[in-house]
């Protein structure tokens, strides 16, 4: 591909300024970014841009999908980056190179809800989130067993919680709640959609056995996890993969940025509840469609009401 080999200090890019796996170059990605896990929600969302479609697209090797456009006129993008920790840190550092002036980046995704009171048909927008991480030692061949009896090694890694960004929250809960949809027979067992804020979530590593999923094949030494992470972190309502990456992201560029806000990185997320982890109910696909279409139209809503001090001015039309 023509990689540039030397740039020790900063994601890899061709010799025109496209990274290496989200592939996109300065001026095809705005400072407002909604970062989502599938290609069918990226699309859905951008209905809802001025025009009903993005002014640029642009899906990599590797799956990344960038849609730009802008909405009520103002630019932004959506990216579709798949699942999970390392896809984040893939999908920050890329768009963070090739964006000049603060970001703000909203995760919007589907979650598992541990709150009887968030059943299918709620969205909501977490203020913080802490990870939960498969500690490796814990079941390598060689750890001692009375270290693991002792307590002294545990199966799982339960961080500190970090904040998303109070104003994207606030922003965010708003615009949902000024556009809950009406109730319809057919979904949500006839019950209106609901939004609420201020909920704590947990981020995981994998989709089963640190979200407490039990799986005789593997050896996960899960079946407390739930129970261990209602006693260490009250009130965690949202068990999702992404959201903590992209707050450590933030907090991790923001110190290297010091002083400098044309390198900050703002967060939010928005979560849609499509398991009820205390029945077991799991959305159907009509009733998936309302959510992200009713989710996507309003963090695009709240992201284009924010203003960013100092914003470079947008690169339109967006063109490869
Ligand atoms: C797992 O099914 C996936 O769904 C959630 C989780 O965070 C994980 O990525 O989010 P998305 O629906 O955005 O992918
Ligand atoms: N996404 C997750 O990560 N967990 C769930 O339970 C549902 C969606």
């Amino acid at each position: 591909h023509g990689f540039l080999t030397l740039s020790f200090y900063h994601p890899q890019q061709d010799a025109e300024g496209r990274t290496y796996h989200v592939a996109t170059k300065s001026g095809q990605v705005a400072n407002r970014i909604i970062t989502v896990g599938d290609q069918v929600r990226a699309r859905r969302i951008a209905k809802s841009f001025d025009g009903g479609k993005p002014i640029f697209e642009f899906c990599s090797q590797r799956n990344f999908l960038t849609l730009t456009g802008t909405f009520e006129s103002v630019p932004i993008t959506i990216v579709s980056i798949g699942m999970g920790f390392s896809l984040v840190d893939f999908f920050v550092r890329e768009c963070r190179a090739v964006v000049e002036g603060e970001m703000i980046i909203v995760r919007l995704g589907s979650c598992g809800s541990l709150q009887p009171e968030y059943g299918i048909g709620t969205v909501v927008v977490p203020f913080s989130s802490f990870g939960i991480l498969r500690n490796y030692d814990y079941f390598h061949h060689d750890t001692d067993e009375k270290d693991k009896t002792s307590g002294a090694i545990e199966p799982y890694i339960i961080t500190k919680p970090l904040d998303c960004d109070k104003e994207v929250h606030d922003a965010l809960l708003k615009a949902l709640k000024d556009s809950v949809p009406e109730a319809e027979a057919s979904l949500f067992g006839g019950k209106k959609a609901q939004a609420a804020g201020n909920v704590v979530n947990a981020s995981a590593d994998s989709f089963y056995s640190s979200q407490g999923r039990q799986d005789p094949t593997f050896v996960d030494e899960n079946s407390n996890l739930i129970e261990t992470v209602r006693e260490r972190r009250p009130g965690t309502a949202t068990l999702e993969m992404e959201t903590f990456l992209i707050n450590h992201l933030a907090e991790s560029a923001n110190a290297a940025a010091g002083s400098n806000d044309g390198k900050k990185i703002r967060t939010g997320a928005v979560q849609m509840i499509f398991a009820n982890r205390t029945t077991s109910d799991f959305i159907t696909p009509d009733e998936c469609e309302k959510l992200e279409l009713w989710a996507g139209k309003s963090v695009l809503q709240a992201l284009a009401s924010i203003n960013i001090p100092k914003e470079p001015p947008a690169v339109i039309p967006f063109r490869l």
